[in-house]
């Protein structure tokens, strides 16, 4: 009990916006279920965040039942960790109101992930968008967490999350932890197996570049055998050499091999060989995962039992800094 008193507070999340893929799985979840016995964990579904995209109601709904037995699937432990749905927590809604008013137009307006999504979506640039990285600042500072594990695509929205609870706490006192980024050493950016350049996402328009973690072992092995490659046939990581670059990360990810151990591995054999070699490596890794899954969607009862659980006690933790956040602004509650 004393010790459980001194542990650090981990907040992550991750959007139900479709199949979770490996690029989520490396970057962020396999990082949150190792962290779940030193820290007091506490993570959640963004489906609020999803919304910033237009989304098919049905297949929503679907999606967030999905991920949430996905990321149980993974290892996230309900007895161990807070696994709730963020809009199940008025709190985000909330907060985001308050941190958007201290948030400068401009600071928003360098956010990368922003001109990326305003270009892909160009029919819907929303304000909601624009806002996103508020919203994440509010999910963080709700929960007044150490530390934050994501993928490196969201270092910037990290570095404007302690910018914003910085400013406000220059202005009132210590209302927000200062959080820190956490991102893995491997796995920490997965690129599209399509376009090596890119990096892969649950909605990239080419199917072949992303990888699900729910996808069959056959589609699995189809689309490493079908990643793009260069004309080089060796290999090594190398500065110009993206997809061998990406599939060595990869490789390297889900079997703990050192690059040098892998170049050795490879020496005289062909990228067949190799892209043949990391598909099977991911299918193995992926095996267990797909079987929990399979398991757990069964009892969607069970499943909900447990997000209503987490749900309340999120709720109960962070209305406290909702309340001590307005009540310093000047709010009468
Ligand atoms: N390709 C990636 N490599 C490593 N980490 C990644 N993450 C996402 N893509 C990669 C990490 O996964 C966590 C959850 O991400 P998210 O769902 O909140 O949002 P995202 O980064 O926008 O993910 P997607 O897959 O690209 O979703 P869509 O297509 O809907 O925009 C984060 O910690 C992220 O760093």
């Amino acid at each position: 009990m004393e010790n459980e008193k001194k542990k650090e507070i981990v907040f992550s999340a991750i959007q139900p916006s479709g199949t979770i893929t490996l690029g989520n799985y490396l970057g962020a979840v396999r990082n949150w279920v190792k962290m779940q016995d030193e820290y007091s964990c506490i993570y959640a579904l963004a489906d609020l965040h999803t919304i910033t995209v237009r989304q098919e109601p049905a297949q929503m709904r679907k999606n967030i039942i999905d991920a949430y037995a996905s990321i149980m699937a993974c290892g996230i432990d309900v007895e161990k960790s807070l696994f709730f749905i963020q809009s199940h927590v008025k709190s985000h809604a909330e907060m985001a109101w308050i941190l958007n008013c201290y948030t400068q137009f401009g600071e928003l307006s360098r956010m990368t992930q922003f001109k990326d999504k305003s270009a892909k979506h160009a029919d819907n640039i929303n304000a909601g968008l624009f806002t996103y990285p508020v919203l994440m600042a509010g999910d963080i500072l709700l929960y007044q967490a150490d530390k934050v594990p994501v993928g490196a695509d969201q270092k910037q929205h990290i570095e404007i999350t302690c910018d914003i609870a910085r400013r406000f706490n220059g202005l009132y006192g210590n209302v927000f932890k200062i959080p820190e980024g956490f991102i893995p050493k491997n796995g920490a950016r997965v690129m599209s197996l399509q376009d090596p350049t890119r990096k892969m996402s649950k909605s990239d328009e080419n199917a072949n570049g992303c990888v699900h973690i729910l996808d069959t072992p056959e589609t699995i092995m189809r689309k490493f055998k079908r990643a793009i490659t260069d004309s080089e046939a060796h290999v090594h990581y190398a500065e110009g050499k993206d997809g061998i670059n990406n599939l060595m990360s990869i490789y390297s990810a889900v079997t703990g091999l050192s690059y040098e151990q892998i170049e050795k591995d490879f020496e005289g054999k062909g990228y067949g060989d190799f892209k043949t070699a990391v598909g099977e490596a991911v299918v193995e890794h992926l095996r267990p995962i797909q079987e929990r899954y399979n398991q757990l969607v069964k009892d969607k009862g069970y499943i909900e039992e447990c997000y209503r659980k987490a749900d309340e006690i999120a709720l109960k933790i962070s209305s406290r800094t909702v309340n001590k956040a307005m009540k310093k602004i000047g709010f009468v509650i």
